[in-house]
């Protein structure tokens, strides 16, 4: 069982102070991952309408050999917000194909589901050798080992990218790119498309606003978690949970809407809202090849080998460094 931490009742209690203090009224991403909100994403990614997850499966099922045999053998694999790393699998055993032994390396803030990951993997996939990391990639360092001076394939899968705008994608990928530097080495980046000739924007929006409401209960489990966490009183029956395709910056948000006046007491400070103001909980960016490539530019790789899968609503890039 992992506890709350002094230091991330801190961060949390800074976060929601900070955001909710800002106009317009904001509250990172991250907030969404405790033990329910993870257990909603899971939830999500098997809803008809969020054909994400499915896709970059399905692109890995074909492609995962052709994918793994591009990089330098025998390789190591690491993953940044690994999860529960359901997709992984398909890659490690690829792996396996080429060589007995793989070395992965799982890198994410949530040590439940990195136990979950160092537990079922090996026993799944033979020769599957596990070294979890718990770090934030984002504000923490990390290590990626390199054993035997192995090839380094470095996965950065789900679509995580899109919850950041350009210059904090650039940064995490530049960040990487200091351990992915040898001839052979290679990074994977799954992304979800822009709308296009396959893909419409009513298609796009469904993914974020399913009919079931998980969405929702997703989007709303950030108040739910303030409540529980910092004993704040939002009553999550006053709030709507609203996406929208915002073309301008290409990206869907996701925003939680004030019905009417309120106000809503955080560790003894009054947070007033007025009818229809909304907090603003996430941006999820949708790429075209072209922006892809020029951000991997600016970051330090090659012009990336493009998969997608055959509905064209998502792609996975492989590109090295330069
Ligand atoms: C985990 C960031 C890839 O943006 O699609 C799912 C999160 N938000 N439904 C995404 C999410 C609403 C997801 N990522």
């Amino acid at each position: 069982m992992i506890e709350a931490t002094d230091a991330l009742r801190e961060a949390v209690l800074d976060e929601a102070i900070t955001g909710l203090s800002s106009t317009p009224k904001t509250l990172s991403p991250w907030l969404f991952y405790d033990d329910a909100g993870s257990a909603l994403f899971e939830q999500i990614t098997e809803l008809p309408e969020y054909y994400l997850t499915r896709a970059e499966r399905s692109i890995f099922v074909a492609r995962a050999d052709e994918i793994i045999g591009s990089v330098r053998h025998p390789l190591t694999i690491a993953e940044l917000g690994s999860g529960t790393a359901s997709k992984t699998g398909l890659l490690l055993a690829a792996a396996t194909r080429r060589q007995p032994e793989v070395l992965y390396q799982p890198i994410d803030v949530s040590a439940s589901a990195l136990e979950q990951a160092a537990r079922s993997l090996p026993a799944a996939i033979p020769g599957v050798v596990v070294r979890p990391q718990i770090a934030n990639y984002i504000t923490n360092g990390y290590t990626i080992e390199r054993p035997h001076d192995e090839g380094v394939l470095a996965l950065y899968i789900g679509s995580s990218i899109g919850n950041f705008g350009r210059d904090e994608a650039r940064s995490i990928l530049r960040k990487l790119r200091k351990q992915v530097k040898n001839i052979g080495d290679a990074v994977l980046i799954g992304v979800d498309l822009a709308p296009n000739r396959d893909k419409t924007v009513e298609r796009l929006i469904a993914a974020y606003d399913d009919a079931a409401g998980v969405t929702a209960a997703f989007n709303k489990n950030i108040l739910a978690r303030l409540n529980r966490e910092l004993g704040a009183d939002f009553d999550l029956d006053a709030f709507r949970h609203r996406a929208y395709w915002n073309p301008q910056d290409s990206r869907i948000e996701m925003h939680l809407q004030s019905l009417g006046a309120q106000t809503v007491t955080i560790d003894g400070r009054r947070i007033a809202f007025t009818p229809g103001e909304s907090i603003h909980t996430e941006n999820s960016y949708k790429f075209t090849e072209r922006g892809l490539r020029e951000l991997l530019h600016d970051s330090g790789y090659s012009s990336p080998e493009w998969f997608q899968d055959a509905d064209h609503h998502f792609a996975v890039a492989l590109a090295y460094p330069v």
